[in-house]
């Protein structure tokens, strides 16, 4: 069924890093509405803000202090309402992050929830010690090391599934349950036209028995998708969501298709679509900091799952957690502008919402950090401190870091050649990428063969393509290097045909070119090194 959220293309705007108006380094929502032309001018149609609510910035905004107010370095609720309203000017909508697995330690309810304050006591997840002092179970967090944290004040250990400052809340507690549905109909209310639920299938640990031994993240089967966060889920839509105009996207950890289906399933409507990592994670071991060589054949492997067995779903390639894809599955020196448009025309030829993070339109690349020592985000200091205590030797921890860290994806916006790349008058809070004189989005704005226009035309050809849009996904071919899939709509087909390589390759395909990004007019079936090739069959 055609739906709005599913014609439209979503742009993920991290704050802090996209535009500065005051020269205090940090992007904000005044920033934003200075760019929202440009965004027009790309064809977005809706625009995820991480999230903008007060916060102490242990986790950059996912550890949460105040629900119902904007953060001072990001503007006021005033300048919010204007953003949904300028926006809605040039018709685009705009989600906001739902993050309410957890808090941060400094949210009024955690405050309270220490020194046993009611009604607020029960908020999060406390236990006592175990066997003369010891953490109640062998659970481990996300970011590394115990999940659970010694509370002196109150005399007990609660559940962090992430960093020591983002409490987890207990989501047995029905007030809990109701302070959520509240702050969704707050944002709702005020012109939210849905939300990106952060983490959403693990809110409820169904019980407190030691995980599994050797698991990369130790109790996960306890509360993964459990029975009652689905029914969490189908109560927000009940009671909340659907008296809006509004979707959901739902980020879920170390999910599979099977789960995935059922937290999908129209009928059920527990999330609209779905964000998944496993396509991300082809040439990695263990989750993301231990490389192995890429296969477009694992690839298209994993995609053909998700596009197949769902009917449905977010398709991205990048975000705030993930390095650059030029820099990941394409060459981000020789072949930079014609792989970062082959990446364009996989993810614009998929099926489903495609979600474009800020930067990725310019082929912006990997931070080209030098030591950890430059590094901000928490989870690339806890993953070294765990490697170290691993012995692993520092020069792998270092590349391996260096080429995974979050913050290669949290640099700047680069606007301009302009100092700091136009994106502020001060300090930025995380360095410029050096190559901003090259890469931005002046220099591509008017170059009618850059990255960013390539970008522009493909949105727009999806946006007008009702195959592109809705077609059915086959696959057709791949190897290491190449592959090559269908979509299909009445009778009518569309041939992708990628190459993830420095060499030449030939394939079996031929028809009248719908887009390439080496602009030719014919196919011969040769690809060119990161080649992208859309034809339509030649009927024979
Ligand atoms: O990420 C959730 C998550 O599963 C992360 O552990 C992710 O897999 C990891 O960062 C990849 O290295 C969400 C947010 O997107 C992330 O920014 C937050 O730090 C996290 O939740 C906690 O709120
Ligand atoms: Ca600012």
């Amino acid at each position: 069924m055609a739906q709005w959220w599913k014609d439209r293309v979503v742009y993920q705007i991290y704050p802090r890093s996209f535009q500065d108006s005051n020269g205090d380094g940090i992007g904000d929502i005044p920033g934003i509405i200075s760019r929202l032309e440009e965004l027009s001018k790309l064809g977005v149609g809706i625009l995820w803000l991480s999230p903008v609510y007060c916060s102490p910035d242990a986790d950059n905004g996912y550890d949460i202090s105040d629900y119902k107010d904007i953060d001072p370095k990001f503007g006021t609720l005033a300048d919010m309402d204007r953003l949904f309203q300028e926006a809605k000017r040039r018709d685009i909508r705009i989600i906001m992050d739902l993050v309410i697995n957890h808090t941060s330690d400094e949210h009024e309810w955690f405050r309270k929830s220490r020194r046993r304050e009611e009604p607020y006591a029960n908020y999060y997840i406390w236990k006592p010690a175990k066997n003369g002092g010891g953490p109640p179970n062998n659970w481990t967090s996300f970011f590394m090391g115990s999940v659970w944290e010694w509370d002196e004040r109150r005399g007990e250990y609660y559940l962090h599934l992430f960093d020591k400052k983002q409490p987890d809340l207990n989501w047995r507690n029905p007030r809990v349950m109701a302070e959520v549905k509240e702050i969704m109909r707050f944002w709702l209310t005020r012109g939210a036209a849905g939300f990106r639920c952060d983490v959403i299938n693990v809110l409820y640990k169904a019980s407190f028995a030691d995980g599994k031994r050797r698991a990369a993240v130790c109790g996960l089967e306890h509360y993964k998708s459990q029975e009652r966060n689905h029914e969490i889920l189908r109560e927000f839509r009940r009671d909340v969501l659907d008296d809006f105009d509004c979707f959901t996207v739902g980020e879920c950890a170390f999910v599979d298709v099977e789960e995935a289906r059922r937290l999908c399933d129209p009928k059920a409507r527990e999330l609209d679509m779905l964000i998944y990592f496993n396509h991300l994670e082809v040439d990695r071991r263990v989750a993301r900091y231990m490389p192995k060589p890429f296969s477009a054949k694992r690839l298209l492997g994993v995609l053909t799952e998700w596009q197949t067995e769902l009917d449905w779903n977010a398709v991205y390639l990048e975000n705030h957690d993930q390095p650059r894809i030029v820099s990941h599955y394409g060459d981000d020196k020789r072949y930079w502008a014609r792989s970062a448009k082959m990446l364009a025309t996989l993810e614009l030829t998929l099926r489903g919402t495609p979600f474009i993070y800020e930067g990725q339109e310019l082929g912006m690349t990997n931070a080209g950090f030098k030591s950890i020592g430059e590094l901000d985000d928490v989870e690339s200091h806890n993953i070294d401190d765990l490697m170290h205590s691993f012995c692993i030797p520092k020069f792998l921890r270092l590349k391996w870091i260096l080429l995974a860290s979050r913050d290669n994806a949290r640099t700047p916006v680069q606007w301009s050649a302009e100092e700091n790349a136009g994106f502020t008058t001060g300090k930025p809070w995380l360095p410029v990428t050096a190559n901003y004189r090259t890469i931005n989005y002046a220099a591509q704005d008017n170059d009618e063969d850059s990255v960013l226009n390539y970008y522009r035309k493909l949105i727009a050809l999806r946006a007008g393509n009702d195959i592109l849009k809705y077609g059915a996904f086959t696959p057709l071919f791949a190897n290491r290097r190449v592959m090559a899939y269908k979509r299909e709509l009445n009778g009518e087909a569309l041939t992708v045909m990628l190459s993830f390589s420095k060499q030449k390759a030939r394939v079996p395909y031929r028809g009248s070119i719908v887009t390439d990004n080496y602009g030719r007019t014919a196919f011969d079936g040769i690809l060119q090194p990161y080649e992208a090739v859309v034809i339509k069959e030649s009927r024979q």
